[in-house]
Order: structure tokens, then sequence, then C-alpha cells
């Protein structure tokens, strides 16, 4: 198996539509070993349950903008498992009316904190758990195409995701000294917690699937499948990298015409 007994620590899973959980269920399948983070007490209801579902070994509350609960976390992993193989970062958060109008008026602290979450985490996470990687070891997280150009209303996410993408690049020639890799997937819009919240999103969606090259939008299992292969021996030589698992909408330009091709 593609992921045989690769101790693969994901954070972000919040409930079964989460991208991470298509991730740790592709992982799985490909005989992956998993723990799991969760966020406060109700996620934690929602996560322990998954993790038995997937054979996890152990969750554990870990808050990335509290230094102090990811000590705790490579504490519990060098405890638990010795070493990590995979980790998994799919964890992004800004404030709902950072996320409405117009991005000139995104505040001081709504900029800070999206960006601290969304983008700093990943620094923080690698920089905490370096000790641990494994020679060989795998680094997965979670952008979106808005890091790259305008998506209407996505504003300080947008700059919270090119600001990750750019880490990805940086961490990849730290870690690369330790053989450990690092690599992004840009997933076109999935329906999820953090996506449910957003109005106008059945428009994102539709416009996709009007659109994009294969005429459809992506499902969470495809970027399993994709972290899977990024996280596995077959990507020995990939890092830094931004993978789009997004039915190919990212390589258009312009498409002169409202219908989908026949
Ligand atoms: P989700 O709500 O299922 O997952 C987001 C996770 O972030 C949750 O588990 C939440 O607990 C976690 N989180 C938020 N603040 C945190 C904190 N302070 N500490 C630790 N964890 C925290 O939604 P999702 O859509 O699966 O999002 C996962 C990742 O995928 C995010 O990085 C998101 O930006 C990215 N992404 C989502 C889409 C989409 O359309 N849904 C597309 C491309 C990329
Ligand atoms: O990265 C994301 C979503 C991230 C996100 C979502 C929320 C909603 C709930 C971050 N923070 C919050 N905070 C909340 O309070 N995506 C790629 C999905 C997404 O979000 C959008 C999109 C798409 C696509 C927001 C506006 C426009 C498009």
């Amino acid at each position: 198996m593609l992921l045989e007994g690769k101790r693969a620590l994901i954070f972000g899973v919040a409930n079964a539509k989460s991208i991470a959980y298509g991730i740790s269920a592709a992982f799985r399948r490909h005989g992956a070993r998993l723990a799991f983070n969760y966020v406060g007490e109700a996620i934690q209801k929602r996560v322990d349950p998954i993790s038995q579902e997937l054979g996890g070994e152990f969750t554990f509350q870990c808050d990335v903008t509290s230094e102090e609960q990811i000590a705790q976390a490579v504490d519990l992993a060098r405890q638990r498992w010795g070493g990590v193989d995979i980790l998994v970062h799919s964890v992004a958060f800004a404030s709902r009316d950072a996320l409405t109008g117009r991005f000139i008026d995104t505040s001081r602290a709504g900029f800070a904190q999206a960006l601290d979450i969304s983008a700093y985490s990943l620094v923080a996470l690698c920089h905490a758990f370096e000790p641990l990687f494994t020679p060989g070891a795998s680094v997965l997280t979670m952008t979106y195409y808005g890091a790259r150009k305008v998506i209407t209303n996505y504003n300080v996410m947008g700059v919270a995701k090119a600001a990750l993408e750019a880490s990805v690049r940086y961490l990849a020639v730290d870690l690369g000294r330790k053989q450990a890799r690092i690599n992004a997937i840009s997933a076109g819009p999935v329906r999820t917690l953090a996506s449910s919240a957003i109005s106008d999103f059945r428009k994102i969606f539709d416009h996709i699937e009007k659109y994009a090259p294969l005429g459809r939008n992506i499902t969470t299992d495809e970027v399993g499948n994709a972290a899977a292969f990024l996280s596995s021996d077959l990507a020995s030589g990939i890092t830094g990298e931004t993978l789009f698992v997004d039915s190919g909408y990212n390589i258009l330009g312009i498409t002169p015409s409202d219908e989908k091709p026949a």
C-alpha cells in the first residue's frame, strides 16, 4: 500500500464534509496510521467518532494560535509515535465580516487574525514538528485560487492564501535539508462547514460547473487521492509546489460562450 505504516497527523477535520476528512479517508485506504486534532468540545464530539471510524490512534486539543497547545501536541506525538511521517494542515479562518464587502475595509485585527490562523500556523507547526519529521516526511496544506486572482468576497483570505503559498516555498528549502517535503493542494470550491457560511457559494459552484474543463465541481475524495500521492514516496521529487485539484478551472482565460462545450 502507498502509505503503509506512515504516521499521519491531521489538523482540520471538523466533520465528515471537511476536506481533511476526505484526505484522512484516502490515507486510511492506503494504509496510513492517523491522529486528529480538534478545537473545543463541540468539534471533539464530531472528531472522536470520525477518528474511531477511520481507525485513528489518538485525538488531541490543538488551537493553532496557541504555542502552548502546539507544544503539547508535539509532546503527545513524540510519546505516542516517536516520529511523524505526514502532517496535514487543513485550517483557515477569517471573521465573517472580513469575507463580505470591500477588501479595503479589512480591519488590522481582522487581517492579523486571518493571517495568523490561515498562514502563520503552517510555519508554527513545521517549526514545532521539525524534530519529529522522519527523512521522507511530507507536509500538506490547503489553498485556493483566490491566492492568485481576485475572487469576490474572498478578500483577506486571498491575501492569507498568498502568504500560505509563499510560505510553502520558503519552508520547502528549510525542510528539504532534512529530506522532508511540503506542498499545497489548491482545491476547487467544496461544500464544507467553512464554505456553507458563505453567501453566493451556490453561484460560485454553478460557475465552476459551467466553465471548468471537466464541467463539474470536485469532491473531497479527489482531493484525498491527490493528497495520498503527494504524501507518498511516489512524489519524492516534489516539494514547494501547489497542485491544483479544481476540474482544471485555473488554466482558463476567456471562455467566449455561455454554453458548456458539447
Ligand atoms: P472545515 O470547516 O471543514 O475545516 C476548517 C478547519 O479549520 C476546521 O476543522 C476548524 O476547526 C479549523 N480551524 C479553524 N480555526 C482553527 C484554529 N484556531 N486552530 C485549529 N484549527 C482551526 O472547512 P474546509 O473547507 O474543509 O477547510 C479546510 C481547508 O481547505 C482550509 O484551509 C480552507 O481554506 C481550504 N479550502 C477550502 C475550500 C472549500 O471550498 N471548502 C477550497 C479550497 C481550499
Ligand atoms: O478557504 C475557504 C473558506 C475559508 C473560510 C470560511 C469561513 C466561513 C465561516 C475562512 N473563514 C471563515 N469564517 C467563517 O466565519 N474557501 C476556499 C471556501 C470559500 O470561501 C469563500 C469563497 C470560497 C470558494 C469566501 C468568499 C468567496 C468565495
